[in-house]
């Protein structure tokens, strides 16, 4: 069936209803249409549709002279063909002036296949216009002696067999769009929760975060009064120590570090060995390839060097020393001075005192040197001392707990932009997000990723160039006539996903496409033109927009593709 018999039948179709009550009309003057029939009832005279103030004696109907403005009284011959036709599928008067038809065309009832408008000009023009008039009734007068066998019953059956493969074709898309949509859905709802898990985790990490400032700044203070306290002798000896156990802990850790990326090394050049010997097994000597026959004996002289093994005994050294448990392991709490010793040695008279007066008294004083020390009084010793341990501990834990709540605030704010975001009618390309089709044009293979971007990938090896990111999705007006196939645009309002900013064009702009979909049973490209340099079109299928118009989800397709 070709292009133009496929728009023909959206001419058919608005007669589908009227000839349901064909067989109660009265017989209706040749060319007219049961919904006209109203006007042609009476057997005496008959008055033109838009102007019926003109009246004409019965014998003026359909003798092949144009009397009225509109054209009525000719609905069975061409004598009014001169006046611009009327749209079959809006069966009323057009108000646009006096010089159109009334009538959509000649009606042919076409039995057996689908009742039709012809032109008026067709009518008796010597030529058969099955396409529109299966059942040759448009040539009743055998101009030239042309005659117009009935071909509705052959055209019909095979009208019908086409069009029950397109309502399958039909109800597979749309089964398909609702699958999509379905899967659409599901993901807003994940992100929707996800925001909603992510806001409640936010505020719990705010409190965290607030705590651990609290902490820190706790530490701190109490650090600051306990150096001032060591500022004796034995003072420095626990600076030193705690010095000398972060150096070690930092060497450590490095030693580990470096211990694991041997490992890896070491695991990989065994895959390669094994490749390579591989290779030397199941090359084939007999093809004199000079580059293999090279590098199979530089493989064996590889292979025959001599080489140590890994030192386990060494290996099992390091376990020891790294292990901070182990025996030889230094213990640093035997040099750690606690606090009552930094009081002893300067407050050795609270021995004498009971321990809540002593505890008070510390605490007193202690408070008193921070004091004395914040507010520049007192000199503070261990300005350029190393941050302590427990410092670096409660910083480390807050750095943490505020990259954690950055991370949920980033994540929450990528969401929530997601959760607003401009995802076609129903929502439906969330479902297609990110999926990618491809198809050959030319010397390159195209890919199309949904809402991601568009692609030109040379066949013959190179670079891949990017064609544009998705910016938009938009809707436009198109105006093409449909392919047999079905695969096409049509015309009327359809979606298009704009794809902009891609890799620069030499002495021409930086790449865009622009995909336009149209209702088919899959995800396919059809079509790709360079329309101007590096601005591309692409015209493909999909189910996802199926039975949909600007957004809202229409009950019949918009376009009669399939
Ligand atoms: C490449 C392709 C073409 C494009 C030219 C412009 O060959 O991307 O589509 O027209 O570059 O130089």
């Amino acid at each position: 069936m070709g292009g133009k018999t496929l728009s023909s039948v959206a001419l058919l179709l608005p007669l589908l209803t009227a000839t349901a009550n064909a067989a109660s009309d009265p017989p209706r003057p040749r060319g007219v249409g049961p919904e006209f029939a109203k006007f042609y009832k009476d057997a005496t005279s008959f008055s033109c549709i838009s102007t019926p103030s003109i009246k004409l004696d019965i014998s003026r109907l359909n003798d092949d002279y144009c009397d009225c403005p509109d054209g009525s009284d000719e609905p069975g011959t061409s004598a009014c063909s001169s006046l611009s036709p009327l749209s079959p599928a809006q069966p009323s008067r057009f108000e646009t002036g006096d010089a159109v038809a009334s009538l959509p065309g000649f009606y042919c009832k076409n039995k057996g296949h689908l009742p039709s408008y012809v032109p008026f000009t067709a009518v008796n023009d010597g030529v058969c216009d099955y396409e529109l008039c299966c059942d040759g009734s448009d040539e009743f007068e055998h101009v030239g002696g042309v005659k117009c066998e009935d071909r509705c019953a052959k055209i019909g059956k095979e009208w019908r067999k086409q069009d029950e493969a397109r309502q399958q074709s039909l109800g597979n898309a749309n089964r398909r769009r609702k699958e999509l949509v379905a899967e659409a859905e599901r993901l807003r709802k994940e992100v929707e929760d996800r925001i909603s898990t992510l806001k409640t985790q936010i505020e719990a990490q705010e409190i965290k975060v607030q705590a651990l400032e609290k902490t820190l700044a706790e530490v701190e203070r109490a650090e600051k009064g306990k150096i001032v306290r060591g500022a004796g002798k034995g003072g420095k000896l626990g600076v030193l120590s705690g010095l000398a156990k972060q150096r070690i802990d930092e060497l450590s850790e490095n030693t580990k570090r470096v211990r694991s990326e041997r490992d890896v090394a070491r695991q990989r050049i065994e895959e390669l060995e094994a490749i390579l010997r591989r290779f030397k097994e199941e090359y084939n000597p007999n093809f004199n390839d000079e580059g293999v026959k090279r590098a199979v004996k530089a493989w064996e002289d590889y292979a025959a060097q001599e080489r140590a093994g890994p030192d386990e005994a060494r290996d099992r050294d390091l376990d020891e020393i790294l292990n901070p448990e182990s025996e030889s392991a230094i213990k640093w709490t035997e040099f750690e001075e606690g606090e009552e010793s930094d009081v002893e040695a300067l407050y050795k008279f609270e021995e004498y005192l009971p321990d809540p007066i002593r505890n008070w008294l510390d605490a007193k004083l202690r408070s008193l040197r921070i004091t004395l020390i914040e507010n520049g009084i007192l000199a503070d010793p261990n300005t350029d001392a190393a941050e302590s341990k427990a410092v670096t501990d409660a910083r480390s834990q807050l750095d943490t707990a505020r990259r954690e709540l950055d991370n949920d605030r980033n994540e929450l704010r990528n969401h929530e932009e997601d959760a607003v975001k401009d995802y076609g009618p129903d929502n439906v390309f969330r479902a297609l997000q990110g999926r990618c089709v491809e198809q050959d044009s030319g010397e390159y293979t195209y890919e199309h990723c949904f809402l991601a971007s568009t692609t030109q990938k040379p066949k013959k090896g190179g670079g891949n160039t990017g064609m544009g990111n998705f910016v938009r999705i938009e809707t436009i007006t198109v105006d093409e006539d449909l392919p047999a196939d079905g695969k096409g645009l049509g015309s009327g309002e359809r979606y298009a996903l704009k794809y902009e900013n891609g890799q620069h064009c030499w002495n021409g702009p930086n790449r865009s496409t622009q995909v336009i979909l149209a209702c088919a049973e899959k995800d396919e490209i059809w079509k790709i033109v360079e329309e101007e340099k590096c601005v591309y079109r692409m015209e493909m299928g999909t189910p996802a927009v199926c039975g949909v118009k600007e957004g809202k989800q229409e009950a019949a397709p918009a376009h009669n593709e399939l």
